[in-house]
């Protein structure tokens, strides 16, 4: 659909104080699903990533490990630019906290907010998370801990603060006027109801640490790493410049995904920034699901994370791919095991998607000269077929505006299904003999359907929906979601010959 809105999705901006894990990698491949189904669908796209390097966890972990905190970043953050490109994603930037852009958007960000009252200087007194980078309530402790179960600190300090206090109603209001701010619907219940529960300012500088963005005119104090990290947004699109051709096109962000963790500072702190600075608040913010380890809680900092390359390279980077986007109702909880994504790959890849084209295409190869065949008069059941792929892209498209991405799996793997029992019924093999005419209806039928899949399949699994594609001499500029209501396979086509896409996992003794 051509002439649509721009479209803007960014990740979290990921800590540097540990390596990436199989989570990051989650919610980056969600994004860059969304990025590239956008783009085939006619859009102008800007998919953003990066890394949040500021703070005091980050200064803690430098010293760790003996080097500058600079160094530190830059490895850390490298480690990350690699994850994003092992999980073939098609971010179109990629931004470090610790960019001179960056650091120039921040403070320009926060000498606005002084301009129009909304910092004052102030004395705080409070307990703070190292680990979560956040303050806590007296009454939100759990036996003297965060509700994280992260350990906190009494903090006596003088710090800016942000008048968080004002933003309560017109928050409650912003809610209200865009019912589809926070997804899933549960999430924005959530967010409601802790605004409804009163708002306090918010401490926005620190001055017990010194690895932060200074306060513009008060070195003494670094900026607090969430008004930093939540900036990444912007500055990513040319900020302070809001007439920037980036600004101008791509703010409000139409999605910034993020796991249930941090939904509080993107639906309720940046929300408030960015109207207290007079600038517009994002579009939506999806809260997706958490992930435990075969059973087990996963996280950085109790150090139980599986690196996304050990998966890649024991299953196949599509098959991991598939394997996050379909093993979870998108916005649920869910485990990673190993026998989950053994079982993905065998029934739904193998034998699934890929035994379909294997079992036609190695028809049309070995029956039909290796060209597309001829399609005569089509049967009830062919019109059925082919209603039911061309249907498709109006039914993923709407699993798409929801980010329901499992179940725009889900709709594809039901014509798959579907054509699963159309080859049984037709069995094609058999009318070789008895009539070639209806043989190759019957395979072209299949064909056109497997072409549909194909085209839909390359968000989530763009290698492999490439050489299926390949397989059916596709030509590159025929492969975006146009081509599905446009011409269908042209009969006498010369196929490569067939070879199989989606290989069985078979355990190693
Ligand atoms: O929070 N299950 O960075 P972070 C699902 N720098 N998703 C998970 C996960 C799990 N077990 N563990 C991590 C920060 N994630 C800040 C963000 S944004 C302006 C600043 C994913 O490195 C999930 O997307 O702790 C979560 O929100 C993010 O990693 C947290 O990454």
């Amino acid at each position: 659909m051509t002439g649509q809105k721009p479209y803007y999705i960014t990740t979290p901006i990921y800590y540097v104080n540990g390596s990436p894990h199989f989570a990051h990698a989650y919610t980056t491949v969600a994004c860059d699903v969304l990025a590239r189904f956008m783009r085939l669908d006619g859009r102008k796209v800007m998919f953003l990533t990066g890394t949040d390097e500021h703070g005091q966890k980050v200064e803690q972990s430098a010293r760790a490990a003996g080097i500058s905190p600079q160094e530190f970043c830059d490895r850390v953050s490298a480690e990350f630019r690699e994850m994003t490109a092992l999980m073939n994603c098609s971010n179109d930037d990629f931004i470090r906290t610790t960019e001179p852009r960056h650091i120039k958007s921040v403070q320009a960000l926060w000498e606005e907010l002084v301009k129009r009252d909304e910092i004052y200087l102030g004395k705080f007194a409070g307990w703070y998370s190292v680990r979560d980078e956040a303050f806590y309530e007296e009454g939100e402790l759990i036996d003297g801990k965060a509700p994280t179960g992260a350990p906190v600190e009494w903090v006596e300090e003088e710090n800016y603060f942000f008048r968080l206090s004002r933003w309560q109603d017109r928050l409650l209001e912003f809610y209200e006027r865009n019912p589809d701010a926070v997804g899933p619907r549960s999430r924005r219940n959530e967010v409601i109801s802790f605004v409804k529960g009163g708002l306090r300012d918010l401490s926005v500088s620190r001055t017990s640490f010194k690895w932060g963005i200074p306060v513009p005119g008060n070195p003494n104090h670094v900026i607090y790493v969430w008004v930093d990290a939540l900036t990444n947004y912007i500055t990513a699109l040319g900020y302070p410049d809001t007439k920037s051709e980036g600004y101008s096109t791509f703010w409000p962000a139409s999605l910034h995904m993020v796991g249930k963790d941090i939904l509080r500072f993107h639906t309720v702190y940046w929300p408030a920034f960015l109207m207290a600075a007079g600038l517009e608040p994002p579009e939506r913010v999806y809260a997706h699901g958490w992930w435990t380890v075969e059973g087990e809680k996963m996280s950085k900092s109790l150090g139980n994370f599986i690196p996304p390359k050990e998966l890649v390279d024991a299953y196949g980077l599509d098959a991991i791919r598939y394997f996050m986007m379909r093993e979870l109702p998108f916005g649920n909880d869910g485990d990673l095991s190993r026998r989950a994504i053994i079982g993905r790959i065998n029934s739904d890849l193998a034998n699934g998607i890929g035994n379909l084209a294997q079992r036609v295409l190695t028809l049309v190869n070995k029956n039909c000269e290796g060209r597309v065949p001829v399609a005569g008069s089509l049967t009830d059941a062919d019109e059925a077929l082919l209603s039911a792929v061309r249907g498709l892209i109006g039914t993923v498209r709407a699993d798409f505006e929801e980010q329901a991405l499992h179940r725009a799996l889900e709709h594809i793997w039901e014509v798959v299904a579907a054509a699963d029992r159309y080859i049984d019924e037709m069995a094609p093999w058999a009318l070789r003999k008895t009539d070639a005419v209806r043989m190759a209806t019957v395979l072209h039928v299949l064909a056109e359907t497997i072409r549909h899949l194909a085209i839909l399949l390359q968000p989530f699994i763009p290698g492999s929906a490439d050489k299926l594609l390949g397989q059916l001499a596709i030509p590159e500029g025929s492969r975006d979601f146009i081509a599905l209501t446009g011409a269908p396979l042209q009969a006498g086509t010369v196929l490569p010959k067939p070879e199989g896409v989606f290989p069985r996992y078979v355990e190693k003794e």
